[in-house]
């Protein structure tokens, strides 16, 4: 089974969870476009429930395909979020960022009382860190928020470039919200928790990519059969 395969077979797992009548945060990112083609089918058939997007692209998918959409000042209080990972520990630790949504991501599974990541079985790791951990910073202050940022990750033993993340093409990627993302290429991050409290405590740092206890559940796909954790 491919890959895509594998996503949507979690993807369609997630979905069959929803109930009539949910609030949901609708995640980014290859997988959960998946999770909102297949919800869309659903509200063809006259599922009724209201998404709350947690980027443009979504947004955009989700409106082309008829799915009802809400925002957070309308609806503050969510249901369930499903949406993906660059990858998963065994904790339930995440790194997101990977599309430079994770700012919006973040705020809509906060806002949500469940979160649940659908995702395909590369993404679960032993050790966070293999994947470059993102941070959106601003603009204003990039040097010295790039001073505080590596005397966090110093502190919290990890180490690593810091670079800003740019198109194929040379150009600068912007988030949904106009900020720049850097990315950490640590290897490994021994202890999550504390880095994630380190790096809250950045002031131009707007969002890093750790997601600590958030997840309620992660839908795995496997080469052999869905795994769940959590
Ligand atoms: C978003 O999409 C991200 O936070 C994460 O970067 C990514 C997962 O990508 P994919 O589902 O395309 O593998 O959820």
């Amino acid at each position: 089974m491919s890959l895509d395969a594998l996503k949507r077979e979690a993807a369609a797992r997630a979905v069959a969870i929803v109930q009539p009548g949910m609030r949901l945060g609708l995640g980014t990112g290859s997988t959960a476009k998946h999770f909102v083609d297949l919800l869309a089918e659903r509200v063809r058939g006259g599922l009724s429930i209201v998404g709350v997007p947690t980027s443009e692209a979504t947004r955009a998918q989700a409106q082309a395909l008829g799915v009802p959409l809400t925002t957070l000042d309308e609806t503050p209080q969510l249901d369930l979020t499903v949406d993906g990972a660059d990858e998963l520990d065994g904790r339930l630790r995440l790194i997101k960022g990977g599309g430079a949504a994770h700012l919006r991501e973040k705020i809509v599974a906060n806002a949500s009382r469940r979160m649940i990541v659908i995702a395909d079985e590369t993404k679960r790791v032993e050790t966070l860190g293999r994947f470059p951990l993102p941070l959106e910073v601003v603009t204003f202050g990039l040097g010295a928020t790039r001073i505080a940022i590596g005397k966090a990750l110093a502190a919290s033993g990890c180490a690593g470039e810091l670079t800003i993340r740019k198109r194929q093409d040379g150009s600068v990627v912007l988030t949904d919200s106009g900020n720049l993302v850097l990315d950490a290429a640590l290897g490994r991050i021994p202890d999550p928790d504390d880095l994630a409290a380190r790096l809250d405590a950045i002031p131009g740092l707007v969002e890093h990519g750790l997601f600590i206890g958030l997840a309620n559940a992660a839908i795995l796909a496997t080469a052999s059969g869905i795994e769940i954790i959590g």
